[in-house]
């Protein structure tokens, strides 16, 4: 079951879809709410949608004007947790100099300690359909497809959605301490389109993840992976972030991007990134110039 936030008759909806695609709209406005409600009450959202007797609108999912499933407060990221993210890290770092023996992300990716980062507050997210910016002042700009991670109460994982960490891979090749500005400006993150709720998914290291970029109309880019192939336990991410540290419930943790385009690509004004998932849905946003 997923839970999607989207435009209907001028207003937004907030709804659940499920495995038929049919979207059973809902009075509560809020996802971390909604998610509480329902294991306060033991019930599923299945069970919910019987027991309010909600009928599905006749709408397409495909059709929808969709926008941010959640507001998070603060969206957070880990890095480094791919070895294709280890080995994009280390040819910006070193311009594939093999003299360089050992670097900082060879380091992290083997540490016990996960690298977490600062990405984005509330006012800084773009939705699904909105256009995320690139900045003037790098030549050298990607986008980053994470599975993303709702975080409740507890250090649970309350929800699965797709996220862009968009970065610029040759300001923090020149330094990694200027990792902030590598990372953090207006529209540089992306989050949705939808929720999916943890109930029914048995394993979430089954999800999967393409990343297409398109240049008018025609496929620049395309990759596909599998958060299976994460170094680390998405619980252990959780924990290293929410650890002596005050996060508020429906916070987001990007987990690190398993898909890198080739080192020759950069991002150009009017390019569209489609991020999906077979169990989440697609998450579409076009370039724009800061
Ligand atoms: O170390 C820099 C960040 C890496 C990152 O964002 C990622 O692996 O996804
Ligand atoms: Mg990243």
């Amino acid at each position: 079951m997923k839970f999607i936030r989207f435009i209907f008759e001028n207003q937004v909806q907030t709804a659940l879809i499920n495995e038929e695609n049919s979207v059973f709209p809902i009075e509560f406005k809020d996802y971390v709410e909604f998610y509480y409600y329902l294991k306060e009450n033991n019930l599923t959202a299945s069970d919910y949608i019987q027991k309010e007797n909600i009928q599905p609108l006749a709408v397409n999912v495909e059709e929808l004007q969709y926008t941010l499933p959640i507001v998070p407060e603060e969206i957070w990221a880990s890095g480094v947790t791919y070895l294709k993210s280890k080995e994009a890290r280390n040819y910006e770092a070193t311009k594939a100099n093999v003299e360089i023996q050992e670097t900082f992300y060879d380091k992290v990716y083997d540490a016990e300690r996960p690298e977490i980062f600062f990405k984005s507050t509330a006012r800084r997210i773009a939705g699904p359909l909105d256009d995320l910016t690139i900045r003037s002042d790098s030549n050298w700009q990607i986008p980053e497809p994470e599975l993303t991670l709702i975080i409740g109460k507890n250090e649970d994982i309350i929800g699965f959605t797709l996220g862009n960490d968009m970065s610029c891979r040759d300001i923090e090749g020149e330094n990694p301490l200027y990792l902030p500005q590598a990372k953090i400006w207006k529209n540089s993150c992306s989050i949705g389109p939808a929720i999916l709720m943890p109930e029914g998914i048995e394993n979430p290291y089954d999800i999967d993840i393409t990343c297409k970029i398109l240049r008018d109309n025609v496929i620049q880019f395309e990759g596909t992976a599998y958060i299976s192939q994460l170094k680390r336990k998405l619980d252990e991410l959780v924990h290293y972030l929410v650890f002596e540290n005050d996060i508020e419930p429906g916070t987001a943790l990007m987990t690190g991007t398993c898909i890198v385009p080739p080192n020759e690509f950069t991002l150009q004004k009017g390019d569209r990134i489609e991020i999906s998932s077979t169990k989440i849905g697609v998450l579409v946003n076009s370039i724009t110039e800061n």
